[in-house]
């Protein structure tokens, strides 16, 4: 998927872009997985093994409640599935048709300036009730123990606007690094600095794409309206700044770094099975998910010893102080190439008054 040049340029100012129109309604009609119904619903609830792994549900009828693992399965409804390469049907094709169709990768390498991988991929979608999502950065909730540069693809099924809970973003507020509140990343960002921000919504048309930077802050009201929205979300992490570790060996054929194209059966493991166009080198894409499951817990709580500001963090300076901010995350980078881990520099880094 070629990036004009104008958008990169726009991308470069605004740390985002939209590219309309880049898949076919059709295609998006036939990607579509199917609805969550209260039947559907409940089957993947029930399946012990993915509802612990993959799925977020929030109790019926109470849009701002977010994982909840006190709910019992029949009152919730699950609104955002992760790590869609081991997800069985319609999620699996999200994964092998878009994710790993090469094309998406292209153009990530084009907005980070050089070779990319996957990290993450998800798909969200609100019904009616569907929860609001609050004001973050995606580099702090964990992907900043892998990767200091990543991208987004977010993939539109539905028209999407301010009446169903459209994504909000902030333009020109990416290249601060992280702005971390008192108790570290992996947390909300901070009140005062989330009040001060000028959240703008992204329309978009089934088959547009927005492509963000992981440091953009965004948030998303719950959908209380009968329209409803998905979207398949694709991250990529640029090589050059990702735990040495993770990098893909530079003498690697370029057939090494595809995936398969067929999604793996529920439990399976992507990684052995290395055919197909590609999303890129696995290594880091299953890194995360390692990190993500333990944090995220069975029950689909957050493991507080999974979080905050514990020693293998790599943290980035306050965002106030510009210059202290740029010579520790220089710092930062060079501890972190020489030791080839994340160190954490700044404990107790704070977001400005
Ligand atoms: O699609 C949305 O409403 C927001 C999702 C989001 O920000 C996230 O999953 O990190």
């Amino acid at each position: 998927m070629a990036v004009p040049a104008h958008a990169k340029a726009e991308f470069d100012v605004n740390g985002f872009t939209v590219l309309r129109g880049c898949y076919p309604a059709g295609l998006m009609r036939s990607l579509r997985p199917p609805a969550m119904d209260s039947a559907s619903a409940a089957a993947l609830l029930a399946d012990t093994e993915l509802s612990k792994r993959v799925c977020f549900a929030h109790p019926v009828g109470n849009a701002d409640a977010s994982a909840s693992p006190s709910s019992s399965p029949s009152s919730r409804v699950p609104n955002k599935l992760e790590q869609c390469s081991m997800l069985p049907g319609g999620f699996g094709r999200l994964w092998s048709d878009l994710a790993c169709n090469g094309g998406l990768r292209e153009a990530a390498e084009s907005l980070l300036g050089g070779p990319a991988v996957i990290l993450k991929d998800k798909y969200v979608f609100k019904q009616r009730g569907g929860p609001g999502f609050t004001p973050h950065q995606d580099l702090a909730y964990g992907w900043h123990r892998l990767a200091r540069r990543a991208v987004t693809a977010h993939i539109a099924f539905d028209e999407a606007g301010p009446g169903n809970s459209a994504l909000q973003v902030v333009r020109g507020c990416h290249s601060g690094g992280l702005v971390l509140g008192p108790d570290g990343p992996e947390r909300e960002l901070p009140g005062g600095f989330v009040a001060s921000l000028p959240f703008e919504y992204v329309r978009l048309c089934p088959g547009d794409v927005l492509w963000f930077d992981a440091l953009v802050p965004h948030r998303s009201d719950a959908n209380t309206s009968d329209s409803p929205r998905a979207v398949y979300y694709v991250s990529f992490a640029a090589v050059s700044d990702l735990l040495p570790r993770l990098r893909p060996h530079p003498a690697l054929p370029a057939e090494a770094l595809a995936v398969r194209t067929e999604h793996a059966e529920p439990g399976g493991d992507v990684a052995k099975a290395p055919t197909g166009a590609g999303a890129g080198s696995l290594e880091a894409y299953s890194a995360y998910y390692d990190y993500y499951w333990r944090w995220t817990g069975d029950e689909g709580g957050f493991a507080a010893d999974w979080a905050g500001t514990d020693g293998s963090l790599v943290s980035l300076a306050p965002v106030a102080d510009a210059d202290a901010r740029a010579a520790m995350a220089a710092r930062a980078w060079e501890l972190f190439r020489a030791h080839g881990e994340p160190i954490d520099l700044v404990p107790g880094c704070k977001a400005p008054a």
